[in-house]
């Protein structure tokens, strides 16, 4: 390509680390990505031609399509992912670790050779709006040009990043393979991947990851939960500022009065539903606009104050579960421009999932190409299945969105699926308090994941797969950042899960989330009320806008209710989770004992 030799002039140490790789991976070709329209048409013409997309319907779903996975390549690979830091201690007992030289050893067999028969693509791409000097560059060298179509919806990608590079420009290093190499006149597959080897491996010392053998999204759009999360989380603890697996949004009052919120949930939580939400007419003249659905990078402005971008230019989001009534806004992100993984197609050629409707089609064919049939006893899509549209489709995307200063952030929340114990709404005494409460959220497992219901597993900051370093010193950065900033946004814990006796949801959530974040927006303000309780801040049923919606005094008195032996347990629990840490900030101990105390002293005032 023309573009090769402009762009071997640019940036000498890419140019040489681009010549490394393919002598290490013996591609036939060598494909720099412009990012055009015509490149993208022609990979997704090869992508059909190899079976890898199925385009759908022009009608109904125009410039959209389907791929549908190896059934082993599914998810991310949790236990075959690595931080291999040089010192065993950086990575923490929440990574896997092996020493990087070893790690690098066993990889470079893995790698040799492993792209015959395939073109090596050049993908450069930018996390974050190309002009924001909080953005960071990355190169992708990938044989899978199903990333190609991908990292083009969600990233920055193309020429344009390699004239921001610049001859001196740094980049991080992201090898992909999908590990299976072609010998001459062997007939590819559909979705080649390695079913015996996966490492998805990061070595933050050199701001590099190497990826082998998957060719599912979080294991190979390198920019998101590998570059974005572990890589940036580890340079943001040397570098001061805070790389996080948050949604941002921004909340506009009726007086028009604007501000941003970020906002960190584990898995299944309906982040992307949060992130989209639309707010009940009821309510009056609210406003939600989204600014991101995954991911924040939060830095202290020359002020002091916590601004944010959204490093992502798309969503990766999970189909199943979503539909005009759980999340329009995403519905119509996705009507057009879209690229779906693992979904079942319909006989028009469109695609469904388990949720998109309350009825279930008379035919489809399943995500593993199967006939399918309601009450065949299988699910037409994958759960994990997901579809990749641009951001700047979203009916509810922000005005600021691609702000090169970022978005100020007023409040942060977090939250977790909790059946008890944890109340819809509490606002945390101060920053300490905040991390300290923060470090301790966490999900009630479902049968699926561990076969054990209702044991809740902690994941901090909902980053405990993310994390690029000891989760330890993790929480000692957050509270860290109290002497980098001239003021902090106050942290919320919500829980839309809780239920009652019969086991049935006390809270509407979706939408009527809209009336917490009020309460939260108001906060900010100092014009709402609250109580203090054991845990924190709480509304009382008055500080809470109820118009629309019929929900008693009484109802609302369960919902934010401490039960203080479910409180205790709750303590007791946190202690076991961060002894498993190994080291957990000191300022820990005092929060966890100020916690026991106020519940004793509350205690006593009851009997
Ligand atoms: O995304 C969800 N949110 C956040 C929305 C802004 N979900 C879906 C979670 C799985 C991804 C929720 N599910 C929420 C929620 O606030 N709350 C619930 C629980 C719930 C489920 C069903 C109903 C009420 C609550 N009721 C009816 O469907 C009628
Ligand atoms: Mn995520």
């Amino acid at each position: 390509m023309i573009v090769e030799n402009a762009m071997n002039l640019l940036n000498e140490e890419l140019v040489s680390w681009v010549n490394e790789m393919k002598t290490m991976c013996e591609p036939d070709h060598v494909h720099w990505c412009d990012g055009s329209e015509t490149e993208n048409q022609r990979m997704i013409d090869a992508l059909i031609a190899s079976k890898t997309l199925r385009k759908l319907n022009e009608a109904k779903r125009p410039n959209s399509y389907l791929a549908l996975s190896d059934p082993s390549d599914v998810a991310r690979v949790e236990d075959r992912t690595f931080i291999c830091s040089e010192s065993p201690n950086d990575a923490g007992p929440t990574n896997n670790w092996v020493n990087p030289i070893e790690m690098k050893a066993k990889l470079s067999g893995l790698f040799q050779g492993c792209m015959k028969g395939r073109t090596m693509y050049v993908i450069p791409f930018c996390m974050g709006p190309i002009s924001s000097p909080m953005s960071q560059i990355g190169i992708e060298i990938t044989d899978s040009p199903y990333v190609v179509i991908n990292m083009r919806v969600m990233t920055r990608m193309g020429k344009k990043v390699l004239e921001v590079l610049g001859p001196q420009g740094t980049f991080v290093k992201c090898l992909h393979s999908v590990g299976a190499p072609l010998a001459a006149g062997q007939k590819d597959v559909s979705w080649p991947c390695n079913k015996d080897e996966k490492y998805i491996v990061h070595f933050p010392e050199e701001n590099t990851v190497w990826s082998f053998g998957s060719g599912y999204g979080g294991n190979a759009l390198l920019g998101k939960k590998c570059f974005s999360l572990r890589l940036a989380s580890s340079m943001g603890r040397k570098e001061g500022w805070l790389a996080e697996h948050m949604l941002i949004l921004g909340v506009q009052s009726p007086e028009g009065e604007k501000k941003y919120v970020a906002a960190a949930f584990p898995s299944a939580c309906g982040k992307t539903n949060f992130a989209m939400m639309i707010p009940p007419k009821e309510m009056g003249d609210w406003k939600i606009t989204t600014v991101g659905d995954d991911i924040a990078w939060i830095k202290p402005d020359r002020n002091g104050v916590l601004r944010a971008i959204n490093p992502e230019a798309g969503f990766f989001g999970v189909a199943p579960g979503t539909s005009l009534r759980t999340n329009p806004n995403a519905v119509q992100t996705i009507a057009k421009n879209t690229i779906f993984t693992n979904v079942a197609l319909t006989e028009d050629g469109d695609v469904w999932w388990e949720g998109l409707t309350d009825q279930p089609p008379a035919h489809l064919t399943d995500w593993q190409g199967q006939p399918w049939t309601p009450g065949n006893g299988k699910l037409a899509a994958h759960p994990n299945a997901r579809f990749t549209s641009p951001a700047s489709q979203c009916p509810s995307i922000d005005g600021n969105w691609e702000s090169a200063e970022g978005v100020e952030i007023s409040a942060m929340i977090f939250g977790g699926r909790r059946a008890d114990t944890i109340p819809l709404i509490t606002q945390t005494r101060d920053w300490n308090h905040g991390v300290y409460f923060a470090s301790t959220i966490g999900s009630e497992t479902t049968a699926a994941a561990t076969g054990k219901v209702g044991v809740v597993r902690r994941d901090p900051m909902a980053m405990l797969p993310f994390c690029g370093y000891h989760m330890g010193d993790y929480f000692n950065h957050w509270l860290k950042m109290e002497n980098r900033t001239s003021q902090l946004p106050p942290i919320f814990i919500v829980n839309w899960f809780k239920k009652d006796q019969d086991g049935k949801f006390m809270w509407p959530g979706y939408s009527q989330n809209m009336r917490v974040l009020k309460w939260i927006f108001q906060r900010t303000n100092k014009v709402a009320s609250a109580k203090e309780t054991v845990l924190g801040m709480q509304p009382r049923y008055e500080d809470m806008d109820w118009n629309g919606l019929d929900f008693s005094a009484e109802k609302f008195a369960e919902l934010v209710k401490v039960n203080s032996t479910e409180w205790e347990t709750e303590l007791l629990s946190h202690k076991d989770f961060f002894q498993k840490l190994g080291h957990f900030p000191m300022a820990f101990l005092g929060i966890q004992e100020t916690s026991l105390t106020k519940l004793k002293r509350e205690h006593l005032s009851l009997i």
